[in-house]
């Protein structure tokens, strides 16, 4: 079996999650759970940012303490996560112990090499960011990404030599698909190609955080924090069996803002402690609303949890897979998403579904494959043949919407074959052998889809399996075979259509 280790960027802990993060987290166990079903061995890991000044002064804010805020916080995503049908292996937070003998594992072994250092810091820095800028960064005096104003630190800590790595991670970018997709390897050797500087490693003014060993009055820089928990995740340093069986990832999934520190920073790190380097990192575009980044500081979220509960899990997991291109940037819009649900979920796959649950429990008597397939038969094969290697392909390129798109397309062909064999005319002429054929080449053509679909929309997909062949969807079962036994349960609509007005109401908090 390969192993399958893939991660979501772990969230800050600052406030409740919005669906900028439902989206990462949603592709994520989307890839997880195609990879599980073609039996890899996958492990699939989110988590939670404890740390850091924003948080510290979140917390302050609204009067709570540093723990009592990051409890709430991540209290609130595990359960949108559990809303979501997200199955994820393990959830990591940093405030953890065994985190932080990570941590202190990780900054030790950077010690070692040489690579971290006494300097002075003094210049900007965006707490939400938790990154510093240099001054041609800046637009104006504000952070590139927030657009708000950077505080300017000066402080003396340790600096982490990532201007040592300039040529390794040059090599790295551009001689191999570390850094996906295309224009995002690019904006990264731009950076290289510009000088990489040293980073200031420690912070003194922070109290919440790691500390640094021998140096209590100094917590080690959020990111690294952050970034080492992909290695607490699988067990580092205290389970090496788990550690070797996943490292190195296979996939860090990330939003596109936060690249500079997994494609740079986090490679640099990992070398430094010579471990071996993770596989991919692919980063996707952002969700916007009227063109802006949907974000907590922007004000613009929408709520996951609110979405879920008036349209269903699997909705919003197919609209955001399915309506922007994995990779760019997608605006969401309310009447976007109520129009989608109607034309491919409730019109094309939950019709079909209904459809051939509805003719088979009909014609239940109806002798099964005595007739000889025809041309219609033919050619539903044929479709049918390369959806596997089609969804594999989109899967492996990580065009996560030509995946679901792929599916649907089929949705169709099997809708029109349906509508070109005319079944229930097949059984007011007394054509039985022929209608045998159609019923066996329906059924097994929607179960084939429902069981492509899984990854995509887990609920619907699994009950229309379950549904269409008396069976939850299992791994092996993605080839087409028509004389297979079906034991059909007709239910009601999956998809139930949603009035066009439910779309017209602009999206609430
Ligand atoms: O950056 N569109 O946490 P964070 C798409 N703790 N994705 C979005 C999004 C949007 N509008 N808004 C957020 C951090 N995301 C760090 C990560 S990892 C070692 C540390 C998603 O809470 C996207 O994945 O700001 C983005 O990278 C992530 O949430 C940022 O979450």
């Amino acid at each position: 079996m390969t192993a399958y280790y893939l991660t979501t960027p772990i969230y800050y802990a600052n406030d409740v999650p919005h669906i900028g993060h439902a989206y990462t987290t949603i592709a994520a166990d989307a890839l997880a759970r195609f990879h599980r079903v073609r039996g890899d061995d996958v492990f699939l890991l989110t988590g939670t940012d404890e740390h850091g000044i924003n948080i510290e002064r979140i917390a302050a804010e609204l009067g709570l303490t540093p723990t009592q805020q990051v409890d709430a916080v991540t209290a609130a995503f595990s359960a949108l996560w559990a809303e979501l049908d997200i199955e994820y292996d393990r959830f990591v937070r940093t405030t953890e112990p065994t985190h932080r003998r990570a941590v202190v594992a990780l900054w030790q072994r950077l010690q070692a090499s040489g690579d971290l250092y006494r300097g002075v810091y003094e210049g900007a820095y965006c707490p939400r960011c938790e990154a510093y800028y240099q001054p041609d960064e800046l637009v104006g005096r504000d952070c590139p990404v927030h657009g708000l104003p950077c505080d300017n630190v000066a402080e003396e800590n340790w600096f982490f030599r990532l201007s040592r790595y300039q040529d390794a991670l040059e090599r790295l970018v551009r001689e191999t698909d570390f850094v996906q997709p295309t224009a995002r390897r690019n904006e990264i050797l731009g950076v290289i190609r510009q000088g990489l500087r040293d980073f200031s490693a420690s912070r003194r003014l922070v109290r919440w955080g790691v500390p640094v060993p021998g140096a209590p009055d100094e917590v080690i820089y959020v990111w690294i924090d952050a970034l080492a928990n992909y290695l607490t995740g699988i067990g580092y340093p205290d389970d090496p069996k788990t550690f070797e069986r996943f490292w190195p990832a296979k996939l860090h999934l990330v939003g596109k803002e936060i690249i500079r520190f997994h494609c740079l920073y986090w490679p640099a790190l990992l070398l430094s402690a010579g471990l071996p380097l993770p596989q991919q990192v692919f980063a996707h575009g952002w969700l916007t609303k009227d063109g802006n980044k949907i974000s907590k500081t922007t004000g613009n979220t929408v709520d996951p949890r609110a979405l879920a509960a008036e349209f269903g899990a699997d909705a919003v997991r197919y609209y955001l897979l399915r309506a922007i291109p994995f990779g760019q940037d997608g605006d969401f819009t309310r009447r976007a998403f109520v129009a989608r649900y109607n034309a491919d979920l409730a019109n094309d796959f939950g019709n079909l579904v209904q459809r051939a649950t509805t003719l088979a429990a009909r014609h239940a008597h109806v002798p099964v494959a005595q007739g000889k397939p025809g041309a219609p038969e033919i050619a539903l094969r044929e479709a049918a043949d390369q959806l596997s290697d089609r969804v594999t392909a989109a899967f492996e390129s990580f065009a996560l919407h030509e995946a679901a798109s792929v599916v649907g397309h089929f949705v169709g062909e099997v809708n029109r074959y349906i509508d070109k064999t005319a079944p229930w005319t097949l059984a007011r002429q007394g054509s039985f052998d022929r209608l045998g054929v159609v019923l066996d080449h329906t059924l097994e053509a929607a179960r084939l889809a429902a069981w492509y679909y899984v990854p995509i929309l887990p609920r619907a997909a699994t009950d229309a399996h379950c549904r269409l062949a008396g069976a939850r969807p299992l791994p092996g079962g993605g080839t087409f075979d028509p004389t297979r036994r079906h034991v059909v349960n007709v239910g009601p609509p999956l998809f139930p259509r949603l009035a066009q007005q439910v779309g017209d109401v602009t999206l609430a908090k």
